[in-house]
């Protein structure tokens, strides 16, 4: 009887390893929580701070809450917004508590102009074709580490959308 129960352990923990369920389990939970096109501008070394835009999408019925991010060549990581003052000047500042909410079911933009990650003290110079790996905190998800192109432009098809929205 114990050999009986031993086999089926086995077997159980054998099915569990190899189980299209556990990455199905992993597919639906990038798919909740995807970001997309994620780039930054090429910049000198001496330059001390950049920018990183990307496509945050919550496909989840759950609002999501991006806390913060991590980028190794940059000193510090803050989350930032565009905004015009009363002279027509535009400013940037972190968003409130320095946190960005990711409602359910929409997607935010982060791009020139609005939000944007931001990179203070940069350690070297951004040029066109490096990747850059940045690592998202959220509230509720585990962290998410995706690649940033450097490119002078986002080429996405966002990008005409962008332009639209002038
Ligand atoms: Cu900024």
């Amino acid at each position: 009887m114990k050999k009986f129960v031993y086999f089926v352990l086995l077997l159980l923990l054998m099915i569990g390893c190899s189980s299209p369920n556990s990455v199905t389990t992993n597919e639906q939970s990038n798919e909740e929580l995807m970001v997309m096109n994620v780039w930054g501008r090429p910049l000198p070394v001496e330059v001390e701070n950049g920018a990183f835009y990307m496509d945050l999408a919550n496909h989840s019925n759950s609002d999501e809450t991006l806390l913060s991010a991590d980028i190794t060549q940059c000193t510090e990581v803050q989350i930032h917004e565009m905004s015009i003052d009363d002279l027509g000047v535009m400013h940037m500042q972190e968003v409130a508590n320095g946190r960005l909410s990711l409602p359910a079911q929409e997607t935010v933009h982060l791009k020139p102009g609005g939000l944007h990650i931001m990179c203070l003290g940069k350690s070297t110079a951004f040029e066109v074709g490096d990747e850059i790996s940045v690592t998202l905190h959220f509230a509720n998800h585990d962290n998410v580490v995706v690649t940033a192109v450097i490119q002078e432009e986002a080429i996405t098809s966002e990008h005409n959308m962008d332009h639209s929205n002038h």
